[in-house]
């Protein structure tokens, strides 16, 4: 066996790759990186500073996701692009290095409710949502979480009740992403059966969606209330093949994937910005690179970020080897959410004053971190999850 000695300066080491991660992709997953890194580059990062400040997110670009390929991707047939589970994980960290709002948009559209209508729908359904959907004609939010009813969603009040044929909807949820921008939501009821999921078109009578404001994090992105007043739905709205908490934490598993490789690319986000800063700044008469102490700022941005990445690419492998467990995703999810809001703190630091602008991408993306460190389960829950796995002990409640 032919063993390769270590020289210093025989191989090239790449300050914003500095593990060689690209080695580890195939040629795909490379194309697919590069080409939503290109269009980050081109389409989001020019205008994400007016859309944060003015807390818009940007509908008309749905559609040129949905012409990429971006939308539902990981999914097979109905116009889906049928990618690798790490083809859709190294997209989020691409979408996630322009804005946590851009990979939330395509995490809900995907994740949470092309997911559901792909793994339990009707052929019906499928054939109905899915292509226009996939094409970014059709928007879609998930309605699990309520006022009452956060990290504990199996205590939702939200119900449907048979009536004849129809089913009939009455609750509200809260804090629903792409809310007041969809034409249907995926609502999760209680039913006589256990908890059920429904599709409800925006134009349904006793539906009704509420902006929520004056948000501090995911500005450029959209949240909303979602009421459901004696919402009559046909027989058919309902998702067929799921009864019970086993259909909404489903698609929780895919979207928490899609995260514990966006949070990635906030933090390299961060970390690059922290690092051509500090090269340039200078005080003391000295760019403030030179410091010991900056260098050490920078070194645990660079060991984080690289560190996550392995992780999410040993976990992306084994989902695509049909080897992983939903407690793997709540070790990346857990560990990178948190990674990444310590990166990004760190890199605020870094930058000074300016570190508290938008003219550099660090506090936005430090300020929507904590939307993604509560949402799709928090710290604690993942934690829970985690303990339980270990343990056999649940400590939930
Ligand atoms: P539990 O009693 O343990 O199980 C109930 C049923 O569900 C099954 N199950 C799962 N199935 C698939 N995947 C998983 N990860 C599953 N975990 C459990 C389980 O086998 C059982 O099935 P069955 O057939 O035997 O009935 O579950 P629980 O109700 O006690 O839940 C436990 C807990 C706390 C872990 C769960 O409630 C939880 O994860 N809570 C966190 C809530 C959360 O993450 N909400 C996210 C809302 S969506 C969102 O935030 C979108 S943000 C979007 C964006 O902008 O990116
Ligand atoms: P709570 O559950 O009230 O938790 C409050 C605190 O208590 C947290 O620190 C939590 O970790 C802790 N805690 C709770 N239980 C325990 C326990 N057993 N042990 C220890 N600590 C515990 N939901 C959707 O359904 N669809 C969406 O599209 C969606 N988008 C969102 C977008 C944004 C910007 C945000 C902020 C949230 C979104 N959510 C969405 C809701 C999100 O999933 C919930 O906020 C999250 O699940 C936590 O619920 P909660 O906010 O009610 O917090």
């Amino acid at each position: 066996m032919t063993k390769h000695s270590v020289r210093p300066g025989s191989v090239t080491v790449d300050p914003r790759d500095f593990l060689a991660v690209d080695a580890l992709l195939d040629d795909e997953e490379r194309l697919i990186r590069d080409t939503v890194r290109q269009f980050v580059g081109d389409r989001i990062l020019p205008g994400i500073a007016d859309w944060f400040e003015e807390g818009i997110f940007p509908i008309e670009l749905a559609k040129e996701m949905g012409s990429l390929g971006l939308l539902g991707m990981h999914l097979d047939g109905y116009g889906c692009a049928g990618t690798s589970n790490v083809a859709y994980g190294l997209a989020c960290t691409e979408l996630e290095a322009g804005d946590s709002g851009t990979r939330s948009f395509v995490s809900v559209q995907g994740s949470l409710c092309m997911f559901p209508i792909r793994a339990f729908g009707s052929e019906e359904q499928k054939q109905e949502w899915l292509p226009q959907m996939a094409a970014g004609e059709a928007i879609g939010c998930f309605g699990l979480t309520e006022a009452d009813a956060g990290s504990d969603p199996s205590s939702m009040r939200t119900t449907a009740r048979r009536d004849g044929g129809d089913w009939v909807i009455n609750g509200s949820k809260m804090w629903i992403t792409n809310g007041s921008v969809s034409q249907l939501a995926i609502v999760w009821a209680k039913t006589d059966e256990g908890v059920r999921g429904f599709i409800v078109p925006r134009d349904t009578k006793g539906f009704t969606v509420n902006d929520i404001h004056q948000k501090l994090s995911l500005r450029a992105s959209v949240t909303s209330e979602l009421v459901l007043d004696d919402v009559r739905l046909p027989a058919d709205a309902v998702l067929p093949e799921v009864v019970g908490m086993r259909g909404p934490l489903s698609c929780l598993n895919e979207a928490r994937f899609g995260i514990m490789y966006g949070a990635i690319g906030a933090a390299r986000a961060c970390y690059e910005a922290a690092l051509d800063y500090a090269g340039e700044r200078m005080m003391f008469d000295k760019p403030i690179a030179s410091f010991q102490l900056i260098q050490r700022q920078l070194v645990e941005m660079l060991v984080k970020v690289n560190r996550g990445m392995l992780v999410a690419m040993h976990v992306g492998r084994m989902k695509d080897a049909g080897t992983l467990d939903p407690s793997h995703i709540s070790f990346g999810k857990l560990d990178n959410v948190r990674m990444a809001l310590e990166v990004a703190r760190e890199a605020r630091s870094v930058l000074g004053a300016n570190g508290i602008t938008l003219e550099y991408p660090v506090i936005r993306h430090m300020n929507n971190l904590e939307s993604v460190l509560t949402y799709e389960g928090t710290n604690e829950i993942h934690t829970l999850i985690l303990g339980n796995k270990i343990t056999g002990i649940p400590a939930f409640g």
